[in-house]
């Protein structure tokens, strides 16, 4: 064993300690040892044969019993039992670059955030600025650090990249040599996670313009420099790949770039059948010199036109049946932004979210909604401040009260609690006074597979309710997906029509697009929620309607595009 990892041994002792509340002066003689440790000029199994371990600058009786304890069986039972003691999601908090043991502790014993997820959640709402040593920075650093280590898959959350990529085609657009440019790639076809960043431009002085690419501000590191490529690695470890392209051949490009490659492959082969050659220059007709001549190639319109095909939008260009109704002109119309009329899923000052209804109502009456839908927690989900039954019929009130005077309308909703035994977190004579019932799951999740199929399809049997929300309570890079029978809840859907929510909050994107795309298949239909616990989250929705385009969703399929008179209706009626 390396020194340094028995010192790592004994820092993370020290941690667990601080994060206890245990006396200073035993951590302090943790770090000292590990310090001492990562100083030695020879092994440190040396001095344990010449029995020399106390000889070292702080290392006691104690602490050398341990580090013998370590070389001989590989452990320490101390420590094991310390993490037995501590909560696991506090230990894995430690993870998260920027969070020490004191910080842990502090939002431990403060607000009782006891794991990664509820850290986040407290940071993005602004709450951590009330501690000391807290402020805004500090907060946004530890979103940043969440960020990263979800990331150490080597993917991002594509609002992440979002943002990244916009902040790129900002700065590139001030260009005067700039004449166009598209993000393409994953990004552009709305994709859950993102590898790496594809932009593609046209400029009137391409090595001009690739200069002064790689000089952005925010770049670490410039992985490759070339005359019509670039890549370059930003500071949140994000690879941003720079292409510049002949006027001639954008359209092609784009369509290249934009993948995806399966699909691109398949059209490659329709091309051939028709005697034509596809590649990101352009769309070609064979000829016997070689080369061929140029059809097509600025524009991506006209190259499908050329193939005899409809347009197909980037979010379903996935080889999944897209390009054989595109030939017979059968592509469904998919659901715009400008069909939204409302968003399903809000929480407010009630429960866990920073807004208070006034304010959302603005918000949403800004995004060019009629209506939104304010669905709290309920009472027994005690982290995010469940709504006692008191309350909950407060809050009722206050929304009849607000609805007479206010053109955007609220929902009166509640996101009520599976409990683990399947039964729902409120009585019925409270679920039915509801406008929106969303049922979602929120603990137990390590149940076993039958239990967990079983508890939700039991929720879904309530007369009362009209949407599951976020089906498989995945957390992209922090929580797997509930193993569920996804069959069985759409065909439970469909029998009580209960209404499957996608969810689009950043690192949810729950139902994954296969299965929206299955559940439209089978008659069900989907609502967009937001999830939104502060004002500009409920912005995601730009990002969550692409996202949700993927799974082939048509305006009729998805409640967010009714009237507010239509979707009260609609809701009323559901109950039975
Ligand atoms: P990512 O970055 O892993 O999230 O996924 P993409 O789809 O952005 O993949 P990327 O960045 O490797 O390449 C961008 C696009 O370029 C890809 O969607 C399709 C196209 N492409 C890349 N390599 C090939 C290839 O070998 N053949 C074909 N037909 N297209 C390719
Ligand atoms: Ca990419
Ligand atoms: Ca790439």
């Amino acid at each position: 064993m390396k020194n340094s990892e028995v010192a790592e041994k004994l820092m993370e002792i020290a941690h667990l300690l601080e994060i206890k509340g245990e006396n200073p002066f035993k951590i302090r003689s943790y770090e000292k040892a590990a310090n001492s440790i990562l100083s030695l000029p020879k092994e440190i199994k040396e001095f344990v044969k010449e029995d020399k371990l106390k000889s070292i600058s702080g290392i006691g009786a104690s602490i050398s019993q341990k580090i013998k304890e370590l070389l001989e069986t590989g452990k320490i039972q101390y420590l094991e039992n310390l993490k037995k003691e501590i909560p696991q999601g506090l230990l894995e908090m430690l993870n998260i670059p920027g969070m020490g043991p004191k910080k842990i502790k502090a939002v431990y014993t403060k607000f009782g955030i006891k794991d990664i997820r509820g850290l986040e959640i407290a940071a993005r709402r602004g709450d951590l600025a009330e501690l000391d040593g807290f402020g805004e920075k500090t907060a946004q650093n530890i979103l940043r650090g969440i960020e990263l280590l979800t990331r150490q898959s080597g993917r991002m959350l594509s609002v992440t990249a979002k943002k990244i990529a916009e902040d790129f085609v900002e700065f590139l657009r001030k260009e005067k040599t700039c004449k166009k440019i598209e993000v393409c790639g994953s990004l552009r076809r709305a994709c859950e996670t993102i590898g790496d960043i594809d932009i593609l431009a046209v400029s009137s002085k391409p090595q001009e313009f690739m200069e002064r690419f790689i000089k952005k501000d925010g770049i670490k590191k410039v992985i490759a420099k070339g005359e019509t490529k670039s890549s370059v690695l930003t500071e949140d470890e994000a690879q941003v790949d720079l292409r510049v392209v002949e006027e001639k051949s954008f359209g092609a490009a784009v369509m290249y770039f934009t993948g995806s490659k399966k699909h691109n492959i398949h059209l490659r082969e329709i091309a051939v059948k028709k005697g034509f050659t596809l590649n990101e220059y352009g769309l070609f007709k064979k000829t016997k010199k070689g080369t061929g001549s140029f059809l097509a190639g600025k524009t991506e319109e006209e190259i499908y036109k050329k193939l005899k095909m409809q347009y197909i939008p980037p979010e379903i260009r996935e080889d999944t049946g897209e390009i054989e109704l595109a030939l017979q002109r059968k592509l469904p119309e998919l659901v715009e932004r400008k069909d939204i009329k409302g968003d399903t899923h809000i929480h407010s000052t009630y429960s866990d979210g920073n807004a208070r209804i006034p304010e959302i109502a603005q918000k949403a009456k800004s995004l060019g909604y009629e209506w939104v839908g304010i669905c709290d927690h309920s009472r027994s989900l005690k982290v995010a401040r469940g709504l006692s039954i008191e309350e909950l019929l407060k809050k009722k009130k206050e929304i009849e009260n607000f609805n007479k005077k206010s053109d955007v309308k609220v929902l009166f909703g509640a996101e009520v609690d599976i409990l683990p035994d399947g039964t729902l977190d409120y009585p019925d004579e409270i679920l039915r006074q509801l406008d929106i019932c969303i049922i979602a799951v929120h603990t137990a999740f390590n149940q076993p597979e039958d239990v967990l199929n079983k508890r939700i399809l039991m929720a879904m049997e309530n007369p009362y309710v009209h949407i599951l929300a976020h089906p498989s309570c995945r957390l992209i890079g922090k929580r797997e997906p509930l193993s569920i029978d996804y069959e069985k809840i759409i065909k439970k859907a469909k029998e009580r029509g209960v209404i499957l929510e996608v969810n689009v909050f950043p690192d949810r994107l729950d139902l994954k697009d296969i299965y929206i795309k299955f559940a439209i298949q089978n008659g069900v239909l989907i609502s967009m929620g937001t999830d939104a616990h502060a004002l500009y989250q409920m912005d995601n929705i730009d990002y969550g309607i692409k996202y949700i385009r993927r799974g082939w969703v048509k305006k009729s399929d998805i409640i967010n595009t009714m009237t507010y008179d239509e979707v009260k209706k609609f809701l009323k009626g559901r109950n039975r």
